[in-house]
């Protein structure tokens, strides 16, 4: 895995250089009045506020998009929140590269509109979802989540969006129906690495239907109070908070319903290292390198991973019970 300094790496031009003077001088007011923690700010939401006043950086590039305050348990962390140039620019996402950098320079090319999500398989009432309905499905919330990779670096982020169980309770799951394969986009005129042999493509993902149906599993629209970037995952992903982050697929097209347990990008291209659960879990090592702590981007030093990674990386309270009587070293 290579390591860059991405704060070096990061040439992106100030604001002030591609803003008009008077559209930047109001946006300097509002950073202003937001730091002082002045009420009002009805731009911002108020994860994106915290965000804003914690780090001193605005996204303001994107659609604004909302969400209130979520009263899901477990759905809010006091933990520091990512900077958004971070959170934006140290990004997995193969279909754009490999290197951490790639889906910020190259993901440009995505097109989020139109999108459909076609949600199929062991359901009475499959359909095809615009993305636009989809948005409007369910009142959108803020959740802070905490993201770890299973290369041992994490991120807290205010993601946007409502449980997934809200869109699987509107298609009613047959009794057959026991896990929930999602597939991502795979377009070779917008995807550069797509039919690179890196992995198979389409990257899928799956978790089993009582994961699914969870609510702190996220269908996520946007972060920071905005719409997601292409780089996150646009126009819509899951994430996953207890699961390593290769479990949240970015840019979803097909929601499917199945009675077995679906394969998945990972677990194909490296069955011994990437199990089906994927619980971040300091007890189960990558074969290649240990789970037990992790770095958070933007805060710990570069090289030290000395940060303890929590099991259901600290959501056991809440995800524990789907587990229990499970050998979690078998199922990893
Ligand atoms: N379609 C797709 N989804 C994906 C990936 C990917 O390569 N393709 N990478 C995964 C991995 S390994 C991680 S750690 C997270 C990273 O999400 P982030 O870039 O928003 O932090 O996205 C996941 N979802
Ligand atoms: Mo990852």
């Amino acid at each position: 895995m290579l390591i860059r300094n991405h704060e070096s790496a990061f040439d992106h031009p100030h604001a002030s250089e591609i803003t008009p003077p008077a559209v930047y001088a109001q946006r300097r007011a509002l950073l202003r009045q937001l730091a002082g923690g002045a009420a009002g700010a009805a731009l911002a939401s108020w994860a994106g506020r915290q965000a804003l006043a914690q780090t001193g950086q605005a996204p303001g590039r994107l659609a604004a998009l909302a969400g209130q305050r979520s009263s899901v348990a477990g759905a809010v962390t006091v933990e520091k929140i990512t900077a958004y140039q971070d959170a934006t620019s140290y990004n997995n996402f193969y279909e754009f590269g490999t290197d951490k950098a790639d889906p910020a320079r190259n993901a440009h090319t995505l097109k989020t509109r139109p999108w459909t999500v076609e949600v199929e398989g062991l359901v009475n009432k499959p359909r095809r979802f615009d993305i636009e309905e989809l948005l409007k499905l369910s009142a959108q919330e803020e959740r802070i989540y905490r993201l770890r990779c299973v290369e041992g670096w994490s991120m807290v982020i205010p993601w946007v969006g409502y449980s997934l169980a809200e869109l699987i309770k509107r298609v009613e799951p047959q009794g057959s129906a026991k896990y929930v394969e999602f597939v991502t986009l795979a377009d070779k005129a917008t995807m550069p690495y797509v039919g690179s042999r890196v992995l198979d493509w389409p990257y899928t993902e799956g978790l089993r239907l009582d994961e699914a149906m969870h609510p702190l599993t996220l269908l996520a629209f946007g972060m920071y109070g905005e719409v997601l970037p292409n780089q996150n995952g646009a126009p819509v992903r899951i994430v996953v908070p207890w699961k390593y982050g290769f479990k949240s697929a970015k840019s979803i097209v097909k929601i499917r319903f199945t009675d077995k347990e679906p394969a998945t990008a990972w677990n194909k291209a490296a069955r011994h290292e990437y199990g089906f659960y994927s619980n971040v879990n300091p007890d189960v090592a990558h074969p290649r390198w240990s789970q037990a702590t992790e770095r958070r981007i933007g805060e710990d030093g570069l090289f030290s991973r000395k940060r303890k990674t929590l099991l259901f990386n600290g959501y056991e309270a809440q995800v524990g019970q789907l587990y229990a009587g499970m050998d979690l070293k078998k199922f990893y």
